[in-house]
């Protein structure tokens, strides 16, 4: 079953859309298997976005997501990457399409609400560099079967 780390930002938190930004996921039919509110460290923001060390944008990034408390979540399920991507909706929000988290609730590359794993390896590597393996819970929901075929 593939893992996909999802970050609801510091602006989400903020904002108030924890519950709306984690009902689609929920409603989409992915299984939480991890969860928790945490604020950032340095360190591991910079170990998260280190494909990004080169950008311009690296510095505010990190300030970013380190400004507030984030709630971090690891999901899975039936091509989680690739759903829970489609769920968020395009980086940039303006070009997000309309029923996208990003594209409902965000106008600003830099403000754009939530992170979602981009690779089934980089699922599994982000999940494991946000949550101890104690963190998760491996189970099974009665509505699996009416889920996952
Ligand atoms: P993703 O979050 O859709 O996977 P990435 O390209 O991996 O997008 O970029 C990581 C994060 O870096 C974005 O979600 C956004 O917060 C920020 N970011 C990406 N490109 C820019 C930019 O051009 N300006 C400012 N921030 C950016
Ligand atoms: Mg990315």
């Amino acid at each position: 079953m593939e893992r996909t780390l999802i970050i609801i930002k510091p602006d989400a938190v903020q904002r108030g859309l924890t519950g709306e930004i984690l009902r689609r996921f929920e409603a989409r039919g992915l299984r939480i298997i991890g969860m928790k509110l945490i604020q950032v460290s340095r360190e591991l923001a910079e170990k998260h976005y280190d494909i990004h060390r080169e950008r311009p944008f690296f510095g505010s990034l990190v300030s970013y997501i380190t400004s507030s408390p984030v709630v971090v979540i690891a999901l899975e399920g039936t091509n989680a990457i690739e759903a829970a991507r489609g769920t968020i909706g395009a980086t940039n929000p303006t070009k997000a399409a309309a029923g996208t988290i990003r594209g409902d609730f965000a106008l600003e590359i830099g403000r754009n609400l939530v992170h979602g794993s981009d690779s089934v390896e980089n699922g599994q590597i982000e999940v494991a560099n946000f949550f101890d393996e104690s963190e998760l819970v491996s189970w099974q929901r009665n509505t699996d079967p009416w889920i996952f075929e």
